[in-house]
């Protein structure tokens, strides 16, 4: 290129901006997978972008993506919301799964107190269906003690879908409202385990057909990629009914929860936002995105990108 064509150029850039948007793109590019959308979904993103929108100032530009970013979640719209379901199955049927240590015992705990403040004369009964791990069926019980709850508990070692079962049948003869079941963490790339994830499904079924009438796959926002191939695994052996993603509290932004409702279609329920049982709010796609995207002035404190 020789000196006026240059120099025309960078006038060209300079005047119209034509250059502006894809300098933004890669930043917004790189900012989205550094938050763990992945990198597919990113590209996917980008490609409709720069279709669909013309304007070069950076705030409506941004504006335009978060617009793509808001449309994966209208394809996964919840069809109900999980608590309200109290109102129409006596008792209702929540049963809780996911890996190790995402924080499925501390949402048992969370939902029920959540129920509670929503239907205060309800009372949910906890049941601990982990009987994998040593200590799981105290940590259920004490927030039973702290949240005033009824529980039924299992021993260690004994086959979960038979505690299912008797928590499922005390619920029905004493007419309680709400049957909350918590299960063992376990690695989707165990097919024993996953397996008895099914069997737990089947035998409450011999109960109510209908149950269980909500699936929690809980999900640890700051997990990463692997998020995705646990979504993809866990809805191979149950049906889940939407997501719970904990530990949004701290500096992850949880971009892979985007992947997940993409690839799966899986609506987000609720947010674990800290340890206590106040912590769990109502998931909203519009601010998530404010958060997953802020405006451009907000970026210097980078989120931290899981390995
Ligand atoms: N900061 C924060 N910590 C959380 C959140 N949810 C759970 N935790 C913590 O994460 C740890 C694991 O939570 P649990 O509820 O025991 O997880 P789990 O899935 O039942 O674990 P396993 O039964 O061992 O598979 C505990 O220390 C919880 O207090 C959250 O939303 N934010
Ligand atoms: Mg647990």
């Amino acid at each position: 290129m020789g000196f006026w064509q240059r120099l025309f150029h960078r006038l060209r850039k300079t005047f119209t901006g034509t250059n502006s948007n894809a300098d933004w793109a890669e930043r917004i590019e790189e900012w989205l997978i550094s938050t763990d959308v992945p990198l597919d979904l990113v590209e996917t993103l980008a490609q409709q972008v720069e279709k669909q929108c013309r304007s070069t100032s950076p705030d409506e530009y941004i504006a335009c993506w978060r617009a793509q970013l808001l449309a994966i979640f209208q394809n996964a719209q919840p069809t109900q919301d999980p608590a309200t379901l109290i109102e129409r199955y006596k008792p209702t049927v929540y049963l809780f799964v996911g890996v190790n240590g995402t924080g499925k015992t501390t949402s048992v705990a969370r939902f029920a107190h959540l129920l509670q403040t929503r239907y205060p004369d309800s009372r949910p009964l906890l049941v601990a269906a982990d009987t994998f791990r040593a200590g799981a069926q105290e940590q259920l019980a004490i927030w039973a003690n702290r949240l005033n709850l009824p529980i039924i508990q299992g021993q260690y070692g004994q086959d979960p879908a038979a505690i299912a079962y008797q928590g499922l049948h005390k619920a029905q003869t004493q007419n309680l409202d709400a049957v909350l079941i918590d299960t063992a963490g376990r690695l989707h790339t165990r097919q024993p385990l996953m397996d008895q994830l099914a069997k737990i499904v089947r035998v409450l079924k011999k109960l109510d057909e209908s149950a269980p009438h909500i699936t929690f796959l809980v999900i640890d926002a700051t997990t990463g990629q692997n998020g995705i191939r646990q979504a993809e695994v866990f809805s191979q052996y149950l049906p889940i009914s939407g997501i719970i993603a904990t530990k949004m509290d701290g500096t992850t932004r949880g971009g892979i929860l985007l992947g997940i409702v993409h690839q799966f279609r899986l609506p987000v329920f609720y947010v674990g936002t800290g340890e206590r049982a106040t912590d769990l709010m109502p998931f909203s796609p519009e601010e998530y995105i404010q958060a997953l995207l802020p405006a451009p002035h907000q970026w210097e404190t980078q989120p931290t990108a899981q390995p």
